[in-house]
């Protein structure tokens, strides 16, 4: 049996080489579709979707030059910073988002690290959610070993962290830190029994050997991401990836299809860039195995379509979230 063939029946491999990635992306796109759906059909019900609410928490003034970002400092392009929100005004929030059927709560903070007094805060946050009856992540940059399990000790459900690229490109987006600074930072978060959430950005110029590596890296974690975010670049006035090639919305379905195919029971998740994506498109991302998006007006800085929008796509294409815990229980 080949290796994609033979993905469709076990438990998720952690050797796939780049040569097998690459033939995944160079398949036939209704072989490519036929396979990823599949995949998805043998670990999820394809009818349900989780659904996940952003807040950013800490907006803006990040010491980090990442060129896709509203949120560095670097660049101008025009975002007002704030500081750390209080934990009452993001429990309101967070009651809102579960109002509209929201399962997950993820808060966002612009830092490189967390300081440790205010990773306090944000476990309160964390404690206040989870007190709703909603999960939890947060991202806040790179974490010790001793943050991560603090943040375990709060309840924390998820921590995201992502790749963003492959090992190649990376230095051509970040200058400010390594390839192994995110690596080291989800062993921790792994080590501290956190479900990671990391996943990477389609769009910035990379080229399709880099798609390939962005995988790569994912799908050979010695344990497979619980989430895996793949978000379409939002371009953002002053920052170096403003001007990037627009994304061909077929090249992204291929990389949420490679995504099921080479993590199977991950969930796998169409994140940033739907506010500029077609129905159509985002029908491809579902049929090719994401089953996972964050719903709600904004999403850290930029628009993302409101609850009502996505109840309406829901409605056209028959899905229904999907309950809270979807993703916990994978090994
Ligand atoms: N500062 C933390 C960090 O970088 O890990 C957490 C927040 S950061 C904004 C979270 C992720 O959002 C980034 O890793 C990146 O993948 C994604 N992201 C940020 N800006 C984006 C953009 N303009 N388009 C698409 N994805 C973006
Ligand atoms: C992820 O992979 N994408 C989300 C979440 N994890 C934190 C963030 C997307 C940000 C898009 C640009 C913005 O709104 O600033
Ligand atoms: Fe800072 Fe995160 Fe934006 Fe990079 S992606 S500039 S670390 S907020």
């Amino acid at each position: 049996m080949n290796a994609p063939a033979r993905a469709l029946h076990d438990t998720p491999r952690s050797d796939w080489t780049r040569e097998e990635i690459a033939a995944l992306f160079a398949l036939p796109f209704p072989e490519l579709m036929f396979r990823a759906a599949s995949v998805h059909r043998a670990h999820f019900d394809p009818t349900q979707v989780q659904v996940s609410q952003l807040l950013s928490i800490k907006t803006g003034g990040c010491p980090e030059d990442c060129g896709y970002c509203s949120q560095s400092a670097k660049y101008h392009t025009g975002l007002k910073a704030s500081k750390l929100m209080d934990v009452e005004k993001v429990l309101e929030e967070a009651r809102a988002a579960k109002a509209t059927g929201v399962s997950r709560f993820c808060m966002g903070a612009a830092w490189r690290n967390p300081k440790d007094k205010d990773l306090e805060t944000v476990c309160a946050m964390v404690e206040g959610v989870k007190a709703l009856g909603m999960e939890t992540c947060v991202t806040l940059g790179m974490l010790t070993g001793a943050q991560a399990a603090r943040l375990k000790q709060s309840g924390l459900d998820y921590y995201n962290h992502n790749l963003d690229t492959s090992p190649e490109y990376y230095r051509h987006i970040i200058s400010t830190r390594t390839y192994d600074d995110r690596l080291d930072t989800l062993a921790h978060v792994r080590d501290a029994g956190i479900n990671v959430c990391c996943g990477g950005i389609v769009g910035m110029g990379e080229n399709a050997t880099d798609r390939v590596g962005l995988i790569h890296a994912l799908a050979t974690l010695p344990v497979h991401p619980e989430s895996v975010p793949i978000n379409a670049l939002v371009q953002i006035t002053g920052t170096p990836k403003a001007l990037a090639q627009p994304l061909d919305p077929i090249d992204f379905v291929r990389v949420i299809a490679v995504s099921r195919i080479t993590m199977p029971k991950s969930v796998v998740r169409l994140t940033a860039g739907r506010e500029e994506m077609s129905d159509e498109t985002q029908a491809l991302c579902f049929l090719a195995g994401a089953n996972s998006i964050f719903t709600g007006a904004k999403l850290l800085t930029t628009p993302n379509p409101g609850a009502d929008s996505d109840q309406a796509l829901f409605a056209r294409l028959g899905l229904s979230p999907a309950p809270t815990g979807m993703a916990a229980d994978h090994a």
